[in-house]
């Protein structure tokens, strides 16, 4: 027998959900009183008091600092709530696509998924808690809302203080916490490691994940860079080299909005329906749901099926295995035929993290304004706020040029975007505005 005592406290104003989960630094969920303990009671209150007692909740995380602590405090809130069963990873990991396929293999009620993904973790690093709902994808907007509202009037929660789970089992396992103290983002900033391996000639192939395993980056022999939005394109063009493919069929193909039009050139080409969605991976779930949609991708290395509801990194790289196994070509062969067959978005990304929010918001603003000038209509070029970082403000710039002349295809992205991205940073003004004199990272 447990005991269950309910604490007072005080409720927070800022726990409301991003693009995926609420992040914020380590040290806030640990020098705030109570902080990670409200965010938990207040996921836990939105299940519904009569399906506790027979409701599984799925549990598990990258590994990274405090995400043991964090476990044991949704044991016991869960447990004070009326939970009755949880599902949860040896020593606490699991990655964010494997909590969606065991939330649907068991029937689960949702999950709880404790990562800050590909923000680099540690005491001085990012935490994160996401919950998914019964699909096995990330709680929709009219969820996370209600957390939110929930957050900001909660008064007490429950507890059994006394209650701890031993996670390590038999065996034993070692691997180094929190990526070294390094960005856990599969990128060519963050991944220069592998990048400069691959460079040697000594591969064919080369992956590389985050910390919840849901993003991929695919590299070919010397360091040739796959584009996330020429990824899931590629993986469209060879729909019937998947296996999964073949049993299902394809019911249609989807992108987030930033996301190059790689895709409506195959969808387009091959008769298949697309859609555009906002970012962020719980949009796509709806239509999944619903039946219309197979494959999906987002610009930020998100790849996936509709086998689970997140984006799914081993699922892309073995989906780029497949292709590669049935063409027998190298990756840069498979892209420069794509590229000859369909034309070539040349597509590129620039992130400014951690500006001063003020001088962002100002910017969006004064953009908004800009655009709806008659001189503007007809140019491309996206400015997006996150909705993932933990501190001030990261502006992201998306720009996507289509090319089909053979003669240009082959060029460097960076060469062929460069007076388009010189006529965003005139119109933005985002070099004044917020004293960068260029971005963090460039995709
Ligand atoms: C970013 C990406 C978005 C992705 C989200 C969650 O969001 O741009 O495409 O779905 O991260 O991915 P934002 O709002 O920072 O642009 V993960 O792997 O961090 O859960
Ligand atoms: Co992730």
């Amino acid at each position: 027998m447990v005991n269950i005592t309910t604490v007072k406290t005080k409720p927070y104003t800022d726990q409301k959900p991003g693009t995926s989960g609420l992040r914020k630094r380590v040290t806030v969920f640990q020098q705030n009183q109570h902080y990670a303990e409200n965010f938990i009671q207040s996921i836990i209150s939105v299940i519904d008091a009569a399906e506790r007692q027979t409701a599984t909740l799925v549990v598990g995380g990258d590994g990274r600092f405090f995400m043991k602590d964090a476990i044991q405090l949704i044991v016991q809130i869960a447990a004070a709530n009326g939970i009755n069963h949880l599902v949860i990873g040896h020593n606490g990991i699991m990655s964010t696509p494997a909590v969606s396929c065991v939330i649907r293999k068991m029937k689960a009620v949702g999950g709880i998924i404790l990562t800050a993904s590909h923000n680099p973790g540690g005491p001085s690093g990012d935490f994160g808690i996401k919950y998914n709902i019964s699909s096995g994808g990330p709680a929709p907007e009219g969820i996370t809302n209600k957390i939110f509202e929930i957050s900001k009037g909660l008064q007490e929660y429950h507890i059994c203080p006394e209650l701890k789970v031993d996670l390590a089992t038999i065996g034993k396992q070692t691997f180094e916490e929190d990526f070294g103290g390094h960005h856990p983002d599969p990128n060519l900033t963050y991944a220069a490691d592998l990048v400069n391996t691959m460079k040697s000639g000594d591969y064919d192939f080369g992956a590389a994940f985050d910390g919840d395993g849901d993003r991929n980056m695919v590299l070919g022999k010397h360091g040739f860079f796959v584009n996330p939005s020429d990824s899931v394109a590629v993986i469209g063009a060879n729909i019937t080299s998947i296996p999964y493919f073949k049993k299902t069929g394809v019911k249609g193909l989807a992108r987030s909005m930033p996301t190059s039009g790689a895709l409506d050139n195959v969808a387009k080409a091959l008769k298949m329906q697309l859609y555009e969605t906002p970012t962020g991976w719980k949009f796509f779930g709806n239509l999944m749901d619903a039946g219309k949609l197979s494959l999906c991708g987002e610009e930020s290395f998100g790849t996936g099926s509709d086998h689970i509801r997140e984006k799914d990194g081993l699922w892309a790289v073995l989906a780029w295995l497949s292709i590669l196994a049935t063409r027998k070509q190298s990756v840069e062969e498979i892209m420069k035929d794509h590229w000859q067959k369909f034309g070539r978005n040349f597509f590129t990304r620039y992130d400014y993290e951690e500006v001063d929010s003020d001088s962002a918001n100002k910017m969006m603003k004064d953009l908004e304004t800009q655009m709806s000038d008659p001189s503007f209509v007809g140019k491309q070029i996206i400015f997006r706020l996150s909705g993932t970082g933990s501190a001030g403000a990261t502006i992201r710039l998306y720009i996507d040029s289509y090319e089909n002349d053979a003669q240009k295809i082959f060029q460097d992205p960076q060469v062929m975007l460069a007076p388009l991205v010189d006529i965003a940073l005139k119109v933005s003004q985002l070099h004044e505005r917020t004293g960068r004199t260029g971005p963090t990272v460039i995709t």
